[in-house]
């Protein structure tokens, strides 16, 4: 059957693809690079592992797979068989693009990404199953880098995705002074070919992202899933205070550089800054203290700054707050400050369109539909530049995440697989003409 929309007497038992994709997940989760708890950053051996694991599970389902140079594992579900009238091949399908990200935060819980990549795997299964094509091409993407956990850039997986990688980040080194540029070439990429991207002849639908909410929202008003309406923006700054190194039994506390309590002081000022403003957060994640010894006081800290609102301009006076702030702290303290823009990107509404298809496959699938924006950012944020985006979330147990307790139910991912298949039915109809239920 081809091209049409589910017939009724095959009403598939979503309960068995959810559970396959919590199995899944499960295993996912075991994948990882520290001992003990899941951390599995880009470029690395357990995301090779990963990578092989979900390219196994994309060939399963009836996908072609490959790998770009990002280290991106692409699965590629063809669409109906086109003939051009004189016997050759009609040009490509557009592609309608699914996924979500396979990397993860440190100590993370198992569904943030990994969620997004298996439902949208299921339904291509699915799909695949009763051997159903579609009058477009679906991709399903496994982004390389999300978190941005090892190089502190977001989106490296989507950026290159769509071409639009900055080419310094390259130089970029982590915590073990590798480059970016030596990690993309021992994961098995040419860092040379990442300025192309994805090809421009073939025309981008969309792209869809099923994602866990990682707030209480959904949970509190007792729903499956929610539809996203925008994410929040976000700018991410390295702050390194440098003061003195010095005995700490003998310098005199007046005389002292202390960077680490530059550092404490900023952190304070900025946790106070955040409280002040209805929206805005604001978090120091990591902090970094040199040399680190207890009888030495701290010659220099290094922290990280994460600053979200929804809208843009909010964002930016706080940060140019706490930057001012920041320097007052340096001449107040006579130590030394470098502020450090890591990357910067602005809020997004989800494409109005895209969206109320989603909205109207949530309502089919016999649930309320309620728009939530994301506080979190996702890839959707980056594919959004080149086409319409939209989002689904799922309901995870006390809005926990990037944190081992999260969790979901295998019912609420049932849901999930249930209004993205109907999404695709609904944009079937929509490419023959179809509009209404
Ligand atoms: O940090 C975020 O917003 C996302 O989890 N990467
Ligand atoms: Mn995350
Ligand atoms: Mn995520």
């Amino acid at each position: 059957m081809v091209g049409s929309a589910r017939s009724e007497q095959e009403t598939p038992d979503f309960d068995v693809s959810a559970r396959v994709v919590m199995a899944q997940a499960e295993i996912l989760g075991s994948i990882s690079e520290e001992e003990g708890r899941l951390t599995r950053r880009f470029a690395t051996p357990a995301m090779k592992q990963a990578n092989d694991l979900v390219a196994g599970w994309m060939r399963d389902a009836g996908m072609s797979v490959s790998r770009d140079h990002i280290g991106n594992v692409i699965g590629r579900y063809a669409g109906l068989p086109s003939e051009a009238g004189d016997g050759q091949n009609a040009a490509s399908h557009p592609i309608l693009l699914l996924g979500s990200h396979l990397d993860t935060v440190r100590d993370a819980g198992k569904y943030d990404g990994p969620l997004g990549v298996l439902v949208a795997i299921a339904c291509v299964q699915r799909l695949n199953e009763v051997g159903q094509r579609l009058p477009f091409d679906i991709e399903v993407a496994a982004f390389a880098d999300e978190e941005g956990l090892r190089y502190h850039t977001a989106y490296l997986g989507s950026k290159a995705y769509i071409g639009a990688l900055e080419p310094g980040c390259l130089d970029l080194v982590d915590a073990d002074g590798i480059s970016m540029e030596d990690a993309i070439i021992e994961f098995g990429g040419d860092p040379s070919q990442l300025s192309t991207g994805r090809s421009e002849t073939e025309e981008l639908l969309g792209y869809c992202e099923v994602h866990i909410e990682q707030g209480p929202v959904l949970e509190r008003e007792g729903l499956p899933v929610g539809v996203v309406s925008a994410i929040a923006g976000q700018t991410r700054i390295m702050v390194r205070f440098v003061g003195e190194a010095g005995h700490a039994g003998t310098v005199p506390m007046e005389m002292r550089r202390d960077a680490l309590c530059a550092a404490a002081e900023f952190v304070l000022i900025t946790e106070g800054l955040a409280r002040e403003e209805a929206g805005l957060v604001a978090t120091v994640g990591q902090l970094e203290v040199m040399p680190g010894a207890s009888n030495v006081i701290p010659g220099e800290v290094v922290l990280s700054l994460d600053v979200r609102h929804q809208d843009d301009a909010t964002r930016e006076d706080a940060c140019r707050l706490l930057k001012e702030e920041a320097a007052r702290i340096r001449s107040a303290r006579h130590v030394s400050m470098e502020w450090q823009v890591m990357q910067e990107t602005r809020s997004v509404h989800c494409s109005p369109v895209f969206t109320e298809e989603l909205a109207m496959a949530v309502q089919m699938a016999g649930h309320p539909v309620r728009y939530l924006a994301s506080g979190a950012g996702h890839d959707a944020v980056v594919l959004s530049q080149v086409a319409p985006v939209a989002m689904l979330f799922v309901r995870c147990k006390g809005g926990v995440s990037h944190n081992p307790a999260e969790s979901v139910a295998v019912e609420d991912v049932a849901v999930a697989i249930e209004v993205l298949g109907r999404f695709l039915e609904r944009l079937v109809r929509g490419s023959h003409g179809e509009q209404g239920e």
